[in-house]
């Protein structure tokens, strides 16, 4: 059923949401060739696939609310803030990085936004700033990313457990790709996420579509529950399309087949072919041209640095 429903065409959606779509897309695409070509340093892990997550979440929160992402989070920040300048030469070290080039790809900070490359670290404290919203800014929430393998740690419980005894306006979304970095979810986790939130007694909410317009929609009264105090756990059955960082994809060729199936992206260009090749060009030639701006630019400095180090 679950199937025959997601192989409905697409909604078309508005170009501001498209255009997002594109933008993380290419951008993601962009860093793997750029790493293959050894101009980056570190690591990276792209959300090729998952795209639609943050995108249709974006319009459902507001300036106050607090966004705590993970290691897999260009998705996550270029939703809340369209700052692909910014992301990237954090990423590449150059002049405009947005932390000044120490935090890389998996650890950004910036307003209400904060990302760590650290599992399940995030959850506790997004757990007690919803506790310092609830009481200093009523109606605000936090909203924390995880994912699936993210269920190993038992912070993700503590921080269940008093987010529900406290009734605190905590949005869990969990990016449920089936794999954490090699290893099934089948083979690590037992029980499911909907039955773990269960035994908190936190409202479980399953996403299978990939449709923007759809999520968005479903997902309007929940999150409006959450902002008066009932956690939410949202679970989006999605799929990862690229590697788990760069070179390192070992899954067995039908499950990477089945993510390329569910991509949103070859679903949109044939449901909605003119808006799509329209925008398409546009937005990959618009990446194109930030990464080879951001490339000439200086290295970053950290202008901070000089205090911390003094003290
Ligand atoms: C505490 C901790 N343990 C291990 C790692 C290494 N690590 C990085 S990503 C990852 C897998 C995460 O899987 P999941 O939560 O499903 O997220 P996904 O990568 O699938 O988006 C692991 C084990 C880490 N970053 N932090
Ligand atoms: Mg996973």
């Amino acid at each position: 059923m679950t199937e025959i429903l997601d192989r409905l065409r697409l909604s078309r959606l508005g170009d501001d949401d498209l255009e997002l779509l594109l933008l993380i897309r290419h951008f993601e695409l962009k860093l793997l060739e750029l790493y293959g070509r050894g101009d980056l340093n570190g690591t990276t892990h792209t959300c090729l696939g998952q795209e639609y997550v943050p995108v249709a979440l974006a319009p459902l929160f507001g300036e106050h609310d607090h966004v705590f992402s993970n290691h897999r989070g260009h998705g996550h920040y270029l939703a809340r803030f369209r700052d692909p300048h910014g992301l990237l030469a954090e990423i590449m070290g150059r002049q405009g990085a947005v932390c000044g080039g120490v935090g890389g790809s998996q650890h950004i900070h910036r307003d209400r936004y904060m990302s760590t490359g650290v599992q399940g670290e995030s959850m506790p404290v997004a757990a007690g700033v919803a506790l310092h919203l609830k009481r200093a800014e009523p109606g605000v929430l936090a909203c924390v990313y995880i994912g699936d393998g993210t269920w190993g740690e038992g912070a993700v419980y503590e921080a269940l457990n008093l987010a529900s005894l406290w009734r605190l306006p905590l949005l869990v979304v969990v990016e449920n790709n089936g794999i954490a970095q090699s290893t099934p979810t089948t083979a690590q986790m037992a029980g499911s996420v909907a039955s773990r939130a269960a035994a908190f007694g936190v409202t479980h909410h399953l996403v299978v579509s990939t449709d923007v317009n759809e999520i968005r929609t479903s997902l309007e009264e929940p999150v409006a529950a959450v902002r008066a105090g009932r956690p939410l756990v949202v679970e989006f059955a999605t799929h990862r399309l690229g590697p788990h960082s760069k070179g390192d994809d070992i899954r067995p060729a039908d499950a990477v087949q089945a993510a390329r199936d569910n991509d949103w992206y070859v679903r949109y260009a044939n449901d909605h072919p003119d808006q799509f090749h329209r925008l398409d060009g546009t937005i990959r030639a618009q990446v194109e041209a930030i990464a080879d701006e951001v490339a000439a630019r200086p290295p970053s400095r950290w202008e901070a640095s000089s205090s911390w180090e003094a003290s």
